[in-house]
């Protein structure tokens, strides 16, 4: 069990559409964090490795079908069955950067017929809440010129469509909107100068809930 730190660490969550670039700027930004003597460790949700991440792994790879309910459920345990490790880290002092959380889980099940937005929220209040949000803001072409779209599960245009609204939506000034169309170190130096700030900033405060 890692001890508690006097400076606790930010839990800090980037999320957008598919193919925005989060996955290459979270890895890129661990590394410089830790580079710079900044304790940091990546999370990313669904998390596939645990019992829970297999199924949704199954289903996203369209290898099995899971009623759209019941799914959104279990993306949201998926995120519940962590928090003991997150709060743990972040009060031993480590900043968690994380690729997705509940955000995209309300995003994408509400971007589906027939789910309200309010409803969606639900199984994920009380969760911790981010420090800040970074949210990468790239047009859907864009985002499907880039690599593999399609592949899997939602990776739509049309689909990414409604999730883009469903996002904005969301979204509330303690969110951080950063334009990724630039090349990724560009990005890079960017996201690093701003989660130095957030990290400096939610040291000393108590970490919160989410949504409550
Ligand atoms: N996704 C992700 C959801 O539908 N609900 C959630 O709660 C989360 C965290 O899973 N298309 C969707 C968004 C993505 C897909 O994410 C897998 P990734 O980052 O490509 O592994």
């Amino acid at each position: 069990m890692p001890s508690t730190a006097e400076v606790r660490g930010a839990l800090i969550v980037f999320e957008g559409c598919d193919h925005s670039g989060k996955t290459t700027q979270c890895k890129k930004l661990v590394a410089a964090l830790n580079e710079k003597g900044i304790k940091t460790e990546a999370m990313r949700f669904p998390d596939r490795t645990t019992t829970i991440g297999k199924m949704i792994d199954g289903y996203l790879s369209n290898k099995c079908e899971i009623e759209d309910h019941s799914v959104h459920l279990l993306f949201s345990a998926n995120r519940w069955e962590m928090v003991p490790k997150m709060k743990s880290m972040l009060e031993a002092g480590t900043t968690l950067i994380v690729d997705r959380y509940a955000f995209s889980g309300v995003a994408f099940t509400a971007a589906k017929e027939g789910f309200d937005m309010n409803w969606c929220k639900q199984p994920d209040v009380g969760l911790p809440k981010p420090d800040r949000v970074i949210y990468l803001t790239l047009s859907t072409e864009e985002a499907a010129a880039r690599g593999t779209f399609g592949k899997e599960r939602y990776e739509q245009t049309e689909f990414q469509q409604k999730v883009s609204t469903n996002f904005e939506k969301l979204k509330d000034p303690t969110w951080q909107e950063v334009e990724a169309d630039k090349s990724i170190e560009d990005l890079h130096r960017e996201i690093l100068v701003i989660t130095q700030n957030i990290i400096e900033e939610s040291g000393h405060k108590p970490l919160q809930q989410l949504w409550s």
